[in-house]
């Protein structure tokens, strides 16, 4: 049944009037918001309640998506779309006199991610909704997300993110689904009378696990999947001896904050609180949920998928040995066979410093039972493996080494499935950072390139663009992403170049006015919009991007009369908070900026944009109006990247290292249709092991690097306090770990190129044009097939009319 526009108006003022008991004339704009969020999701019930009992009823497998971050960004949008009640939701406001995008504002965007892995795992819920797969998400309700971010003289200040102030429409409280997680304490093994071996606890921390769903809407195809978030509460019957507020602390802090580095793993108690918290809770919920199907616990793996998203949540390994030790008296040998099927794993990073490794001490403290159980897990690796592969590499692979849980073989030992997120990623892992599991276990490596929901990315972010493909290319593309390759028909078609190029620059118009109204800064629409958005990592070289833009100020001022094709920088980044070094290059290009944009000598030539407190909603702003798409860490350090795909998605070309899924872009789009620059990842790693690699040697030997890197530390750039001399100095004097000095040439003449192009506004957005036609195969709809197909053993429930059809070209 449609919904009319008067039937909405009807409806929705009658809703508003419910909730406030008065006209919605009278409502401020977060309580129309509020209104309309709830008038959706009252909508959407129906489908919500139908898609849990339809998966109950046929008994069908489901996957659980466990990840301790998601990041889904703003839901009204989204959701009205999938629904197919955008436009009737848009008229209908407007006949009220208001307008869809001024009531989003007032939504929070729930930053409850650090970045790529949290938006990943969003992108893959809203996929495994849209194609019908019976899959739910398990994490964590944080009650602040990711710090704000502000800028103060330059300098990244944090504050908390209270996402929760003015209430979340989207989530259900569901307190019939509450479970209890333990603790500390001391634990043993007693027989009981039926001869059973039983845990007994005493002295624990109890602590109520609360869920709250959240809606995860199909596009048109009437499913709605489940997004379970949890929240740490004292249990009700204990709440006598929690006195004062002060007594209640080390239960609420459980869920109060999202850990903010996502590159440098420290042994904090509390994060290990977390991670257990929402895998106790996870695990629970299911087996709970498997009871409803009446089957034996040996048919589990049949059933239900675990997927562990990085290590964080790989403590589901023994908490679900556990439960069918102690709980469902199964033997070691039925549980860890159940385990092990149910349970596979993604690596996101091969950064060491990130990977998690606990003290065991602190383990054995906080989880007696788990470590008990990790202690086994180890000891029958060990007595396996030992006698076949030798002690060499049995204590390479151990979870147990040097006092610490090393919870990525935990993940590798009790997973049937092990994946890289880009082909290179998984080479990588293969030959480098688990090389020795690799060989002990070749079948259970396989790569998923990461994927993007276009939904999001194109459909919503740049209607233009959406527009613009619909009237070449038909709605065929909308469900079945492959179609975008018709677009590559229009390449030599001149009225298409124009009107695409008339589409990106009314998008930049659009972001220009957006960074005056915000910033203060005019730039020109008709600049290369050039976009390096994503966390701020040395391996990521936001640092390399500044050289540049310092070099070019430089040239600009000592050749006024030259040339320049105009440019605007533009930045979203956040440093961890105690990421010194990520910190001092933010300041470093905000003081940067400060100069560049003030100096009249520069005027259109050349501006530096630097957005605060960059985030999902910020990213569907700069994405449709970008140009350039900056992605330039050292090969080999980025594990797949998916910036990369959003924007030339959306028709930005790739300036970009051969790293990650960069190489996949390559691949698809073609070489003459980006900028590549930079060293392979096999000349990283040669150089890494000739390990005579000296940068002081390249600075002082080119002139050019040497001037723009002297004026990091000559007061060229004002109002820095030692942050350039920092800079500097990792560069020049302690050798460069991220081999900045050695792509800085290289880079430099790729972007000579960018300027060159540009220049040529027909052949540019020919080559846009040729991106945005070859961007279908990182569709996240096709990564989640891939999953659900090779991992997951899991199918599309839904009857699909326009099922993913496979690629013409697949990744593997
Ligand atoms: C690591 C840690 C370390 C312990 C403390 C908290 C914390 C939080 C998050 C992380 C995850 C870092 C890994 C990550 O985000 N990897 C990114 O994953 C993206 C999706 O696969 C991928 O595109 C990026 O290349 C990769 O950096």
């Amino acid at each position: 049944m449609t919904l009319t526009v008067k039937a909405f108006i009807k409806e929705f003022k009658s809703q508003f009037q419910s909730m406030y008991a008065y006209s919605y004339k009278e409502g401020s704009t977060e309580q129309l918001y509020n209104a309309l969020g709830l008038y959706i999701k009252n909508y959407l019930s129906r489908n919500w309640k139908e898609t849990k009992e339809d998966y109950v009823e046929n008994s069908v497998k489901q996957v659980y998506y466990f990840s301790m971050e998601f990041l889904p960004g703003r839901q009204l949008e989204s959701n009205a779309y999938n629904l197919g009640l955008l436009d009737t939701i848009k008229e209908g406001l407007n006949e009220m006199g208001m307008s869809l995008e001024e009531l989003e504002e007032a939504e929070a965007d729930p930053a409850l991610g650090n970045g790529g892995l949290g938006r990943l795992a969003s992108c893959f819920m809203d996929s495994l909704a849209s194609l019908g797969v019976p899959g739910n998400g398990n994490g964590i309700r944080y009650q602040y997300g990711l710090f704000k971010q502000k800028f103060v003289d330059g300098y990244q200040v944090e504050l908390p993110e209270n996402w929760l102030r003015y209430r979340n429409v989207w989530e259900t409280r569901n307190d019939k689904s509450t479970c209890m997680v333990k603790f500390g304490g001391n634990v043993w093994l007693e027989k009981n009378h039926l001869g059973y071996m039983e845990a007994k606890y005493e002295n624990t921390l109890n602590v109520l696990a609360v869920p709250y769903d959240t809606p995860m809407v199909g596009y048109r195809n009437n499913v709605v999947n489940n997004l379970r978030l949890w929240s740490a509460e004292i249990p009700v019957e204990e709440e006598e001896n929690y006195h004062t507020l002060e007594a209640t602390e080390p239960i609420k802090e459980i869920t109060q904050v999202l850990y903010p580095d996502d590159s440098n793993y420290e042994g904090r108690l509390l994060r290990l609180k977390q991670e257990y918290f929402m895998v106790s809770a996870g695990v629970q919920s299911i087996l709970r949920h498997y009871k409803k199907y009446n089957l034996p616990r040996k048919n589990i793996p049949d059933k239900v998928a675990i997927h562990i998203n990085d290590t964080h949540p790989a403590l589901v390994i023994p908490e679900m040995m556990r439960i069918l030790l102690d709980e469902e008296h199964l033997s070691w040998e039925q549980a860890w066979e159940i385990t092990f099927k149910t349970c596979s794993y993604t690596n996101h990073t091969i950064l060491r410093e990130a990977l998690e490794k606990w003290p065991i001490d602190m383990m054995k403290d906080l989880l007696p039972r788990i470590y008990m159980i990790i202690e086994e897990i180890n000891q029958r690796f060990v007595d396996t493996t030992a006698p076949i592969y030798g002690d060499r590499i049995t204590w390479q692979t151990a979870i147990l080494q040097n006092g610490v849980v090393n919870m990525a073989h935990l993940a590798v030992i009790g997973s049937h499935s092990i994946n890289g997120v880009a082909k290179l990623h998984t080479e990588i892992l293969m030959e480098d950072v688990l090389k020795d599991f690799f060989e002990l276990y070749p079948e259970r490596f396989n790569n998923k390139t990461n994927g993007i929901t276009q939904r999001r990315w194109m459909h919503l972010a740049n209607p233009g663009l959406t527009r613009l493909l619909d009237e070449k290319i038909g709605e065929e593309w909308k469900k079945n992403p492959s179609e975008l390759k018709v677009f590559k028909g229009f390449e030599q078609d001149e009225k298409t170049i124009k009107e695409l190029a008339k589409v990106k620059f009314e998008n930049k118009q659009r972001l220009a006015d957006y960074i005056e109204e915000l910033q203060g800064i005019k730039v020109n629409p008709k600049a290369i919009f050039d976009v390096q958005i994503k966390r701020l990592h040395a391996y990521k070289r936001q640092h390399l991007n500044m050289l540049h833009i310092l070099y070019r100020y430089l040239d600009i001022k000592e050749n006024p009369s030259k040339d320049f094709v105009p440019r605007v920088f533009i930045f979203g980044a956040k440093a961890a908070p105690s990421y010194m070094y990520a910190k001092q290059i933010i300041k470093v290009i905000n003081s940067l900026a400060e100069l560049i944009n003030n100096d009249p000598d520069v005027g259109d030539k050349l501006k530096v944009v630097f957005f605060e407190n960059y985030g999902v909603s910020l990213a569907e702003k700069i994405i449709p109006a970008a140009d350039i798409s900056e992605q330039i860490s050292l090969a080999s350090m980025e594990a797949s990247g998916t910036s990369n795909m959003k924007l030339m998605a959306n028709g930005a070309l790739t300036l970009a290292t051969l790293d990650g899924a960069n190489i996949e872009i390559k691949d698809f789009v073609g070489e003459e249709n980006m900028f590549i620059f930079g060293l392979s990842s096999k000349e990283v790693y040669e150089l890494k092991a000739a390990g005579n690699y000296n940068s002081k040697g390249i600075y002082e030997s080119n002139e050019k690097l040497r001037h723009t890197l002297d004026a990091l530390t000559n007061d060229t750039i004002p109002g820095l306090n030692g942050e350039g001399y920092a800079v500097f100095d990792s560069l020049v004097n302690y050798n460069d770990e991220y081999f900045v000095l050695k792509d800085f040439e290289s880079y430099i003449k790729a972007q000579e190129k960018v300027d060159a192009l540009y220049r040529n506004t027909d052949e540019w957005t020919r080559k846009s044009l040729l991106n945005i036609a070859s961007s279908a195969p990182f569709s996240a709809d096709y990564t989640i097939k891939r999953y659900a197909d090779d991992i997951w053993k899991v199918k599309q429930h839904s009857e699909q009319k326009d099922s993913v059809q496979p690629l013409d070209e697949p990744l593997t």
